[in-house]
């Protein structure tokens, strides 16, 4: 095989950047718009980050660092920039945090030159991911993600403890590491939420209860619980807000997604579901409302999934996946939710908050049951049939 030059890579990896990414006109469902490429891959992962630059060592111009992945990423408007935490897996199956960020937000992202350092301060953490980026009340942004260690307790050399870590800054770029979130009444945590604002003057966190790192077991669905400081986060209580139901797209967990969103009706928050079939775990993004003055109160569910994956997004490293940890709400009522295919690459879908309103408070909410699903079905096409008619 011919060795290319770091020139003609760093060439094709500034093409890629540039690309424009359209509109997806063959998606639509009033909903959401889809845009055609992935707004992030492995291929935009800078050459530097990979390649040794300089051809007396490294002749043959190979990869000396393979990067893997680019997935699950918390999301913020900072200085006017779209700001994407990105998890980077890299060719040995650990995780980082990486900042990408664009003037525009379907398009454009960079990687900054450096990975996120985080205070290493967890000696027996061996993998992090999955970081929620919440620009809280109290003037700080908080950065929650999965940091999980070997359980030493097993026997099974893959059993591991998952918990919600803790990082804070002002400019993703200087990040203060808290402790780890301690949950009195539940072992294992992952897809932990930090509510942007104050409940009865305490943080509040959206949690994942679980008995085991893959199995949430006894742990009934997303959680909410309050904490009186978040620099020694505990939490007592966690009270089951969204649980998990039979037969539906939750029926084996879910788990809290995107930073709530504010909006004049309640907080939408897009969470994922998850159910199992012959071809293993399914993973969906769906929306619920809560209320405005007491964000652990439901309001509005509407039945089934926001989005689920298709076409290309459905394969990839662990395939018939979407997940999401990061929107952005822009004051236009714009706003662009970050998601991930099949732990693979990052897309965009973008919507507006009037749309996302009219999607959660006006959707059926699912009826458990197929005989209920056809009634609430044929009462549409009959409204309709007689709406055409006239
Ligand atoms: O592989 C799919 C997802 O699995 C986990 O989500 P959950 O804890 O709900 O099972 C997470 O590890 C996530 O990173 C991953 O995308």
């Amino acid at each position: 095989m011919r060795s290319r030059s770091f020139e003609s890579l760093t060439e094709a990896y500034e093409r890629l950047l540039n690309r424009p990414n359209p509109v997806d006109e063959h998606f639509y469902n009033g909903i959401f718009t889809r845009y055609r490429n992935p707004v992030l891959t492995r291929e935009h992962i800078p050459p530097f980050w990979m390649y040794d630059a300089n051809p007396e060592t490294n002749p043959y111009m190979m990869q000396r660092m393979g990067v893997n992945a680019t997935l699950n990423s918390g999301a913020i408007r900072l200085n006017g920039k779209y700001c994407l935490a990105v998890r980077v897996e890299g060719a040995d199956r650990k995780s980082f945090f990486a900042i990408a960020e664009s003037d525009r937000p379907t398009e454009g992202f960079r990687f900054r030159d450096y990975p996120v350092v985080l205070p290493d301060t967890e000696k027996e953490e061996t993998n992090v991911y999955d970081m929620r980026l919440t620009q809280h009340e109290d003037g700080w942004i908080y950065g929650v993600f999965c940091s999980e260690s070997k359980d030493r307790s097993s026997s099974d050399l893959s059993a591991a403890t998952a918990a919600a870590g803790i990082v804070r800054t002002k400019d993703l770029e200087n990040w203060e590491r808290l402790p780890n979130l301690v949950t009195l009444h539940s072992p294992q945590q992952r897809n932990v939420v930090l509510h942007p604002e104050f409940v009865n003057g305490k943080y509040a966190f959206y949690t994942r209860p679980m008995d085991d790192f893959i199995e949430t077991g006894s742990g009934g669905g997303i959680g909410f619980g309050l904490c009186e400081d978040i620099t020694r986060a505990v939490i007592g209580e966690e009270k089951i807000i969204a649980p998990r139901r039979y037969h539906t797209i939750t029926e084996s967990k879910n788990g809290a997604g995107t930073v709530p969103i504010r909006t004049k009706k309640g907080w939408i928050h897009i969470a994922h579901g998850v159910r199992n079939t012959a071809a293993g775990l399914r993973y969906v993004l769906y929306a619920f409302a809560t209320d405005l003055q007491d964000p652990s109160r439901v309001i509005a569910e509407p039945g089934g999934m926001l989005l689920g994956p298709l076409g290309r997004e459905r394969t990839g490293d662990v395939s018939n996946v979407v997940f999401t940890n990061g929107a952005i709400a822009d004051e236009d009522g714009k706003v662009y939710l970050y998601y991930a295919s099949s732990d693979t690459r990052m897309h965009v879908a973008e919507t507006d908050t009037d749309r996302l309103c009219d999607y959660v408070f006006h959707t059926p909410a699912d009826p458990l049951r197929s005989a209920d699903c056809v009634r609430q079905r044929t009462e549409l096409i009959r409204r309709n049939l007689e709406y055409l008619k006239k």
